[in-house]
């Protein structure tokens, strides 16, 4: 079976690793966000890629999810010396990514093709694909402090600021690289990762042609909240901020249009009627992935889960 997942940052990362243990690396490859890419110091930053990449590789940090393992922080250390206005933590080890992918997409390669190179190069075994090589970039409106970069409300202003509406900017000229819809059309299956649907998944989705090709698939979403609250991150508050109640149904809701099965935490009771009325076949599971034996279980159960899928939709 091959199967494509669509993954943002550290949630995603998770299923994914738990994936590649399950699925050889021929037949996996995985669509990252590139929506929260950005510039620091003249550098381009990939967070989300850099966190499946390292999950991956097995050097990831495994306190934060985000970042090296066994990382030094003295570049940092010295320019918050002369510059007191660094917000975003770039250890020296991740520093030296960054130094590398920007020289190389200065000599003219694309993002996936520097992404492919690092792949190799920290002997990873499956895809892993930028969404688009187009940048496009995710603006958060903020009720407090107005419109914002991606990664300044999420880093510099922790996510406080109250969410109005979220754009990506460039989306409508991004454009779909012919790695991304190879790995589409010959996957058996689509598995939408838990990570953040409004920020992380929703920017691959609204890629121009991308919808019309995962429409022909089978496809598994992983909610992202248990018992109406992420592991992580924003995505709770999200969903509040704009008037949705957070938990498994606003997963669905938020998918239906091309979701033929949904995994859910287990602690969320049983919906089973609830979202067969959507059209969704759903399977309660314990989501909460805290090491990588929940990862490989996880993944284990999204994939017998999407085989029972393909092979009768209505199950
Ligand atoms: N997240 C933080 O909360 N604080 C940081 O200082 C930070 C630095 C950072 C550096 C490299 C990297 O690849 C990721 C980093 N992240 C940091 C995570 C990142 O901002 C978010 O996880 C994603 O953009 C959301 O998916």
């Amino acid at each position: 079976m091959k199967v494509v997942a669509l993954a943002g940052g550290v949630g995603g990362a998770k299923l994914v690793n738990g994936l590649s243990k399950v699925i050889p690396g021929k037949d996996l490859s995985v669509i990252v966000n590139t929506g929260d890419d950005f510039l620091f110091h003249g550098l381009y930053v990939c967070p989300d890629l850099d966190t499946v990449l390292y999950t991956l590789a097995g050097i990831n940090n495994p306190i934060t999810g985000w970042g090296r393992n066994c990382e030094t922080w003295h570049v940092l250390e010295e320019l918050r010396k002369i510059n007191e206005d660094v917000w975003f933590n770039i250890g020296d080890k991740d520093l030296a990514i960054h130094l590398e992918r920007t020289r190389r997409l200065a000599t003219g390669c694309t993002l996936t093709e520097v992404t492919r190179f690092l792949i190799e190069k920290f002997q990873v075994c499956c895809q892993v694909i930028p969404m688009t090589n187009t940048p496009v970039r995710t603006k958060v409106n903020t009720r407090e402090l107005g419109r914002l970069d991606f990664q300044e409300y999420f880093v510099k202003h922790k996510f406080q600021p109250v969410l109005k509406s979220i754009e990506f900017e460039n989306i409508d000229n991004a454009t779909l690289s012919p790695e991304v819809s190879n790995a589409i059309n010959q996957a058996d299956l689509v598995v939408i990762c838990p990570s953040n649907p409004f920020v992380s998944i929703a920017p691959i989705l609204k890629i121009p042609g991308i919808l019309q090709l995962i429409n022909n698939k089978t496809s598994v979403a992983v909610s992202p909240l248990i018992e109406g609250k992420a592991i992580r991150g924003p995505a709770a508050k999200m969903f509040k901020e704009l008037g949705i109640e957070p938990g498994p149904m606003a997963a669905a809701e938020f998918y239906k249009d091309i979701l033929n099965g949904l995994v859910y935490d287990e602690k969320d009771g049983d919906l089973t009627i609830e979202l067969h009325r959507w059209g969704i076949i759903s399977l309660a599971a314990n989501t909460r992935m805290i090491d990588e034996e929940c990862q490989v279980k996880l993944a284990e159960v999204v994939c017998q889960f999407g085989k029972l899928l393909m092979k009768d939709p209505q199950v």
